[in-house]
């Protein structure tokens, strides 16, 4: 009797988890660390991917899944920095940030001559075309020292998504649709 109860109680729980969870928000972000810091002279570029899916064990929070979830927001954070090297001392340095091979944007980093201190680290967002996300779960990113040279050490992204909704009406609100049509169709006939 009372396993029976509690197995009742367990249904129920689980029951109402699968419904709270239709619906939830879910976070996953990658971080891709380069410790050493990958140095780009004016010219060079680097190209890494980052995996939001289950198949990358470095994920963090729910992974992704393109067929079945939709993203709500991707937001990318690159933290770079600048050497102070002489040769760039009076030189807007340029970021050229690519995105699944689209040219996104020509970030000027900030200039650090300027200030104190002379070289320093900078974390810079990017915004993220939620397309580029859905198509698969992952994006390349590729980084071009457009105009001087400075070093990456990590890039992180990480996006907001949900369970895609079907817009199929429930039962009861067809047959809700069905009754008013009838009732109109049953109204038009007795005038
Ligand atoms: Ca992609
Ligand atoms: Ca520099």
């Amino acid at each position: 009797m009372l396993v029976r109860r509690l197995l009742g109680l367990v249904i129920l729980i689980f029951g109402l988890m699968v419904a709270s969870s239709s619906n939830a928000t879910s976070v996953a972000w990658d971080q891709i660390w380069f410790p050493n810091g990958v140095f780009l002279t004016e010219g060079a570029s680097m190209s890494y991917t980052h995996d939001l899916t289950s198949g990358n064990s470095g994920l963090h929070g729910d992974p992704f899944d393109p067929n079945a979830d939709c993203v709500l927001t991707a937001d990318l954070w690159v933290k770079f920095f600048d050497d102070f090297s002489l040769q760039y001392l009076f030189t807007r340095e340029k970021v050229k940030v690519y995105m699944d091979g689209t040219l996104v944007e020509t970030r000027t980093l900030p200039d650090h001559f300027f200030e104190i201190p002379f070289f320093g680290f900078e974390i810079e967002h990017f915004g993220v075309n939620l397309a580029f996300i859905q198509d698969d779960g992952m994006l390349d990113v590729r980084l071009k020292a457009k105009k001087g040279d400075f070093s990456v050490l990590y890039s992180k992204l990480l996006i907001t998504h949900e369970e895609c909704n079907d817009p199929v009406p429930e039962p009861a609100t067809l047959a809700m649709i069905g009754a008013g049509a009838l009732a109109m169709a049953r109204r038009r006939f007795t005038v």
